[in-house]
C-alpha cells in the first residue's frame, strides 16, 4: 500500500493525498445522510451510517486513505462525560470537575459502534486505499473536557498552572482511555493510526513537555508492544519551535504540519527520513484558481523526493467548492 510505504518512511511520485475532515458538510451527500441519522453523535454511533459517509470521499476523488468518521469526543463521552453539538456552534460538554465520576470501564462497550465502523469500512474499501483510525490526543481532549467547549481554553490553561495534579490525572485516564480505543481500532482493521493534538499550541514548553510529549510517548509505546509495525501519524498543531522535540520523543512515525510550518524547517528539525504530513492551508482550497494552482505546484516540487503524504494544514472546511478538491486531486495525480 503507497500509503503505508510512505509512513514507513519511502518516498512515492506522486505523493498519497488525503484530506483532513475529507468526510463532511462540503460534499452534499454528507449532509443528506446528517439529515437522515438527526444529530452528529448519533451518525458517529451507527456504523451502517457512518461507514457509508466514511466512503463517500473515497468514491468522489480516490484519496489514498479514508479516515474512521467519528469525533474526538467521542471518546469523553464514552467515559460519560455528556456531549452534545450545538447547532452552528461546536461541541458543548459539562466542564469536568472531578475524575472519579468518569467511568473508564464502560467506554468500550460505549464506542463499540465506532469498532463496528472501522471493521465495516475496512471491508468495503478498495485493498490499496488506507484506513486510519483516530483518537485526539489526550491534551486537545482534555482541553475540551476541562473547559467544556472549543475557543481559548482559559479554564484549561488556568489549571495546568493552579492544578496541575488534576490536569495530570485527567491525562493519566485520557492516556490509557486512548490505548484502548486505539488498539479496538488497529484490531478492528484500521491500517494506522492519527492523533489529533490540535490544540499543543496552547501549551508552553514544560507544559509541552509534559502534557503533549509524554502521554503520546506512552500510547506510542504501547500501541507498538500490542500491535508490532503500526504506524502512527501525530498533528501537533502550532507546536511551532517544539515540533522537533515532539517528532524525536514521542514515538510517532511521522508528523502532520500545520500550515504555518515551513517543510524545510520542519525537515531539520525531524529525525531524517521521517514522514511528512500535509501542509496546504485550507483557504487556498475554498479559493481555488491561480492562488491553488502555484500554491499545489510549489508544494509537490517541495516534497519530491520525500516521504510525504499530501494534506492540508487542518480541516476541509464546509464552504470549499467540491470542483476545487477536483482539480487539487488533478494537480497531484498528474505530478
Ligand atoms: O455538523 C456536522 O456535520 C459536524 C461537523 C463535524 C465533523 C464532520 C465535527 C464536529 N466533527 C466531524 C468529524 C471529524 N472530526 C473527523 C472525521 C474524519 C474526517 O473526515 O477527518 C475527525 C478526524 C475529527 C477530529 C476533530 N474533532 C478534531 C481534531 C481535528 C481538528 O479539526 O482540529 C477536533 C478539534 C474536533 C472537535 C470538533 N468536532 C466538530 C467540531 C465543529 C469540532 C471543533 C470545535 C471547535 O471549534 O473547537
Amino acid at each position: 500500500m503507497k500509503f503505508l510505504d510512505v509512513l514507513a518512511g519511502g518516498a512515492a511520485w506522486p505523493p498519497p493525498l488525503w484530506l483532513m475532515r475529507q468526510a463532511g458538510r462540503y460534499l452534499p451527500e454528507y449532509r443528506a445522510v446528517r439529515e437522515k441519522a438527526g444529530d452528529f453523535v448519533s451518525l458517529c454511533l451507527n456504523p451502517e451510517l457512518a461507514e457509508e459517509v466514511t466512503l463517500q470521499p473515497i468514491r468522489k476523488f480516490g484519496f489514498d486513505a479514508a479516515i474512521l468518521f467519528s469525533d474526538i469526543l467521542i471518546l469523553p463521552m464514552a467515559l460519560g462525560q455528556g456531549l452534545r453539538f450545538a447547532e452552528g456552534e461546536g461541541p458543548r460538554l459539562p466542564p469536568l470537575e472531578d475524575v472519579g465520576l468518569l467511568k473508564p470501564d464502560r467506554a468500550a462497550g460505549i464506542y463499540a459502534p465506532v469498532i463496528e465502523t472501522v471493521g465495516r469500512v475496512r471491508q468495503s474499501l478498495p485493498k490499496e486505499t488506507a484506513l486510519i483510525g483516530f483518537a485526539g490526543g489526550p491534551a486537545t481532549v482534555a482541553c475540551y473536557m476541562l473547559d467544556g467547549q472549543g475557543g481559548a481554553f482559559c479554564r484549561t490553561k488556568r489549571l495546568a498552572y493552579e492544578r496541575p495534579g488534576f490536569v495530570r490525572e485527567v491525562l493519566e485516564l485520557l492516556t490509557g482511555a486512548s490505548v484502548e480505543y486505539l488498539s479496538a481500532q488497529v484490531s478492528a482493521g484500521a491500517d494506522c493510526v492519527m492523533l489529533f493534538e490540535s490544540w499543543a499550541g496552547i501549551f508552553p514548553p514544560d507544559q509541552f513537555r509534559e502534557f503533549v510529549i509524554k502521554p503520546t510517548r506512552i500510547i506510542c509505546d504501547e500501541l507498538k508492544k500490542r500491535h508490532p509495525g503500526v504506524k502512527i501519524i501525530g498533528f501537533p498543531r502550532l507546536a511551532g519551535l517544539m515540533l522537533g522535540e515532539y517528532a524525536r520523543g514521542s514515538g510517532v512515525d511521522a508528523v502532520g504540519l500545520d500550515s504555518v510550518t515551513e517543510i524545510a524547517s520542519a525537515r531539520a528539525v525531524c529525525p531524517p527520513g521521517m514522514a511528512l504530513q500535509g501542509n496546504l492551508d485550507p483557504l487556498l482550497l475554498k479559493l481555488g484558481g491561480q492562488a491553488l494552482e502555484e500554491a499545489v505546484k510549489g508544494l509537490m516540487e517541495e516534497v519530491r523526493g520525500y516521504p510525504h503524504i499530501l494534506n492540508l494544514g487542518h480541516g476541509i472546511t464546509p464552504d470549499v467548492p467540491e470542483a476545487h478538491v477536483k482539480r487539487l486531486v488533478e494537480l497531484v495525480r498528474q505530478g
